[in-house]
């Protein structure tokens, strides 16, 4: 059995930690947003990727949520010091990787490849695979006007008041190749308890590339960022309530109307469960510790598992039944 998932910042990695604990390398893949990756001092930043990598290599500083552990500041010192720009803070370690990425793009790497031999000499031996190997860049429209995500979300702090979102270069973008070679083997896609607005949303907005998960006709099963009425992590509730909509689990399986088979509630939304016009689970979706992690992992896989026996026929297809079916694995 082989799975994909689809995963950007800080929630969603927390999953992809768990599924990497329960999966073996060769039976989990992640699809990971890139509409955050911005050039900032003349490097190609890639966030996203980069705290699933160093999280899956052990690398990476919990206290913050993303960089490296065992940092040092020597360059943002130094930067400071000589007037650069420091509102978006790069350690030691970290400048590194967005060094040798930017050499190898300069030199002709595709970001798929340029991420594989990264997060391989990183130790990292699940696939990481960025949503497209074209720019695709996240713009937050808000009431100050046209911003670009990281001076949203990390200069500004998720102050400005979101009115929509715009996925920059996204309709001349392909999926990454990589994500293409491995759907007609997939069993399973989960959605991590990522922002559906800034890190799923991009991925999705790639040209083809919802259509190809769907038309893999395995499961999709997502899992709410949303628990009670607040989000696990990060600006999901702020930015919902700042677009008019109710910031509830319901609403963010409502989001992913058409394209998910299955979503898991929190023990907190369980008055949900069975009422949301496609099938449900309820877990503890709050992720503290690592088993934490590691079983709700387990549940998503156990519910792709009942939905699997629920979607595909029981009978062998014949060649007829898959062209029905838009199955991509011809
Ligand atoms: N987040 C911050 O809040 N402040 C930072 O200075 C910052 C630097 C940074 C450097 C490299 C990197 O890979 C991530 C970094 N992040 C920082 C996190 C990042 O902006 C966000 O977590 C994601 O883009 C949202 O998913």
């Amino acid at each position: 059995m082989a799975y994909l998932a689809l995963t950007g910042g800080i929630g969603g990695t927390k999953l992809g930690l768990g599924l990497a604990r329960v999966l073996r390398p060769d039976a989990l893949s992640f699809l990971v947003n890139t509409g955050d990756d911005f050039e900032h001092l003349g490097l190609h930043v890639s966030p996203d990727v980069d705290t699933l990598t160093y999280t899956l290599a052990g690398a990476s500083n919990t206290a913050l949520g993303w960089g490296r552990k065992d940092e040092t500041w020597r360059f943002m010192a130094a930067l400071e010091a000589l007037g650069g720009e420091t509102w978006f803070r790069l350690g030691d370690a970290d400048l590194a990787l967005h060094v040798t990425r930017t050499q190898m793009l300069k030199q002709g790497a595709t970001l798929t490849e340029a991420i594989r031999a990264l997060s391989a000499r990183l130790g990292v031996a699940h696939s990481i695979i960025p949503m497209s190997d074209d720019p695709v860049r996240t713009l937050v429209h808000t009431a100050d006007g046209r911003l670009s995500f990281q001076h949203y979300f990390v200069r500004d702090r998720c102050r400005p008041q979101v009115t929509s979102f715009e996925f920059a270069g996204a309709a001349d973008a392909a999926p990454s190749p990589a994500l293409l070679e491995l759907l007609p083997t997939c069993d399973g896609v989960i959605i991590c308890p990522s922002n559906p607005y800034v890190s799923i949303d991009p991925i999705l907005s790639v040209p083809g590339l919802a259509a190809a998960l769907k038309a893999c006709g395995a499961p999709i099963v997502a899992v709410s960022p949303i628990v009670g009425a607040a989000a696990i992590k990060g600006p999901t509730a702020k930015m919902m309530a700042e677009l008019g909509v109710p910031t509830t689990a319901e609403q963010v399986a409502e989001h992913y109307r058409g394209l998910i088979d299955g979503f898991i509630l929190d023990v907190a939304d369980a008055d949900l469960h069975g009422a949301l016009g496609v099938p449900t689970r309820v877990r503890h979706s709050v992720m503290v510790t690592l088993e934490d992690r590691e079983r709700l992992a387990a549940g998503a896989l156990e519910f792709i598992k009942e939905l699997s026996a629920d979607l595909r026929p029981t009978a062998p297809l014949t060649i007829d039944d898959a062209d029905d079916q838009g199955n991509c694995a011809q």
